[in-house]
């Protein structure tokens, strides 16, 4: 009995000041102290020898050291597995897992495009406000007081003010150039732009526009359609034919709108060109002389050209996309198909 109770006492102090440095080390703990041929066993043998009237007290004894046992056994375990957990087992020198970033917009995209091609050409850039008066949005640009693009059907105004509107176009940009700076002036104006439409496929309630603007002393239509050309064979590729329509806007004399020969079918006809081999991607002419003279520019002495163009619609004939609204839905599904670093 004392030698069963001593040897006990022995194996406590045995287990506590037990080590094990890996996996193996805590199997073999099982094995010696808690396998089948294991010391617990032996000692529970032991039972079988001791007296009736003590059997209960020794029964919880030896219960009692079987579980200090078995906890040590589980202490161990844990122990073994954490250390495995946090033990450098992987290639630190591997690339992180990467951050999701952004892509820049399509719109932003054709956008600088657009502008470095004319900046090589020795534009500068400028910006405005998007909340203009009536008279560098309309009246200085030669549109009459009852035009319709004045309506409150295609232009927004701000309700507390009835002289202040969302500019319709970034000519109002070029207008306050135009009255701050002398000739010669040569300027590129990116920008929002809004028009009170009914929100489609073809049509939303803002878009971005690029407008250009050339003044000095003999500028003629000749150096209008070089410039423009330059920027179509910079923009779409050496092979792209370009062509002009007489047109009509109230702030250019004359004025002109210019195709591109159809980038799909090149020239062939199809769905895009609507079986013309022509798509519009500009209107454009050379500045109004009563323009000129609103913004104090004198027209005996110098003249200009000015042009037009729709982000969107450049984006789309570039990018093939059918739907204006795709732009402003903000789906990544639809973003994500764009990441060269413009
Ligand atoms: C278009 C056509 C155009 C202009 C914009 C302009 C600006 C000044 C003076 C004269 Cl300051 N004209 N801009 C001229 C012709 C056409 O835009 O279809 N844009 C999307």
């Amino acid at each position: 009995m004392e030698q069963v109770l001593q040897q006990i006492e022995q194996i406590k102090a045995e287990i506590a000041a037990y080590e094990a440095p890996n996996a193996d080390a805590v199997e073999a703990f099982r094995i010696k102290y808690l396998g089948t041929k294991g010391l617990v066993k032996a000692i529970m043998g032991e039972m079988k020898n001791v007296p009736n009237e003590e059997k209960k007290a020794f029964g919880l004894l030896l219960n009692e050291f079987k579980q200090t046992v078995e906890a040590r056994y589980e202490a161990l375990k844990a122990a073994q597995e954490s250390q495995a957990d946090t033990a450098i087992n992987f290639d630190i020198s591997l690339p992180g897992y990467p951050t999701a970033v952004g892509s820049r917009h399509p719109i932003s995209m054709v956008r600088n495009q657009i502008v470095s091609i004319f900046k090589r050409l020795g534009f500068a850039v400028a910006e405005g406000p998007e909340i203009e008066d009536d008279w560098h949005n309309f009246g200085a640009m030669n549109l009459p007081e009852h035009h319709p693009a004045r309506d409150m059907q295609d232009t927004f105004y701000i309700a507390q003010n009835p002289d202040w509107l969302l500019r319709t176009h970034t000519s109002s940009v070029q207008a306050r150039i135009m009255e701050s700076q002398k000739p010669p002036i040569r300027v590129i104006c990116p920008g929002r732009v809004y028009r009170n439409e009914t929100i489609s496929a073809r049509a939303h309630c803002f878009f971005h526009q690029v407008e250009g603007l050339y003044i000095d002393e003999h500028v003629s239509f000749a150096d209008l359609k070089q410039t423009l050309y330059f920027f179509v064979q910079e923009m779409f590729g050496k092979d792209v034919k370009v062509r002009f329509r007489p047109s009509y806007f109230p702030f250019t004399e004359p004025s002109a709108e210019m195709d591109i020969s159809c980038l799909i079918c090149g020239g062939k006809g199809c769905n895009v060109c609507k079986h013309t081999g022509w798509v519009e991607i500009l209107g454009c002419g050379m500045v109004h002389p009563k323009v000129l003279e609103n913004l104090g520019i004198d027209p005996n002495k110098y003249t200009g050209f000015a042009f037009g163009m729709g982000v969107e619609r450049i984006t789309m004939l570039k990018y093939q996309i059918k739907d204006l609204r795709l732009f402003s839905e903000n789906d990544v599904r639809f973003l994500q198909q764009f990441t060269a670093a413009l």
